[in-house]
């Protein structure tokens, strides 16, 4: 049983009916959340959001029916929560570790808009030749999905360089109907074609192949527009100055055990952070914080 993992102290945070502890898969704990007009579920393992959804609406995020829930593994789908790097490092596994360790839940607090506050912990951040750091992480769960993440150098005399990224994946109708914008003339890696650096030319990103850019020194919102669903997804965001735009297509669908193979038509990752020459250096004793605001229109 999951939730017996979970301390007395964080089960005195529990507020009924509006966010309580579960049972989630792979012996994993959730906390299941409902506001006045939305709802959530967030896994301690990586702090990660797996579900955020509007009432009379669809899920704002994509989780792959293949996912992993194992305490060595990240969760396919939803917000994973890359820190300390971004993408592959030598002799450890990508996307950092923050994904794969299980947050300690600091703070449920219930706002007079009808929102929900949650804050969480990664337990003992160093490592990995990284000095001592906090990470704590802030979901308000409301009408939109709000999400910040707070990194403080915890070291008294070494320097913080790291890359952070919300890796959300984004449900929508039909990828050939989709397109996004808000990334005309930004500057961009190509990781399908060994990371040669381009500019985007167009008006709005379609997503006709398997696609992994990193846009850099981008600061601005994206939107996603489905006309499938009839919806505009819109990403804000401070403290970021990358964006990545990710789909893996037929053949990186086929490869990947934790993602079915029609999946690839139903999801687009967009993600914000600060990577690739976007990376933070953060002086002994001071902070860095990531905001992205999800919020969605009708089309
Ligand atoms: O953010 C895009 C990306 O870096 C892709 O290159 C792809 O690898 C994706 O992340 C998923 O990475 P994962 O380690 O979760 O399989």
């Amino acid at each position: 049983m999951a939730i017996m993992k979970i301390s007395a102290g964080e089960r005195k945070l529990e507020i009924p009916g509006r966010a309580v502890f579960a049972d989630g898969p792979g012996g994993l704990a959730k906390i299941k959340i409902n506001s006045a007009s939305s709802s959530a579920e967030i896994f301690l393992h990586g702090a990660h959001v797996t579900h955020f959804q509007r009432k009379d609406e669809p899920p704002l995020l994509f989780l792959s029916q293949k996912s992993r829930f194992a305490e060595d593994q990240a969760i396919r789908g939803g917000i994973p929560v890359i820190l300390p790097w971004f993408g592959a490092r030598e002799g450890q596994p990508a996307h950092g570790f923050a994904r794969t360790r299980t947050w300690e839940v600091k703070e449920i607090v219930p706002l007079p808009d009808g929102s929900t506050r949650l804050r969480f912990r990664l337990p003992d951040c160093a490592g990995a030749g990284f000095p001592p750091f906090t990470a704590d992480y802030i979901v308000t769960v409301g009408d939109v999905l709000e999400l910040q993440l707070v990194v403080s150098n915890a070291s008294s005399d070494r320097e913080l360089v790291f890359e952070n990224c919300l890796h959300t994946y984004f449900a929508v109708g039909d990828i050939s109907a989709v397109f996004i914008t808000g990334l005309k003339g930004v500057s961009y890696r190509d990781k399908v074609e060994n990371f040669a650096e381009k500019t985007e030319t167009g008006d709005a990103v379609k997503i006709v192949s398997e696609t992994d850019r990193v846009y850099q020194d981008t600061s601005g919102p994206v939107e996603i527009h489905d006309a499938a669903l009839r919806r505009k997804i819109r990403v804000e965001k401070s403290g970021s100055a990358s964006t990545v735009v990710w789909n893996p297509w037929i053949a990186k669908a086929r490869e990947m055990a934790d993602f079915g193979d029609e999946e690839y038509k139903t999801m687009v990752c967009v993600e914000s952070g600060n990577v690739g020459k976007n990376k933070i250096t953060l002086a002994p004793g001071k902070s860095a914080t990531l905001t992205v605001k999800l919020s969605r229109a009708a089309l």
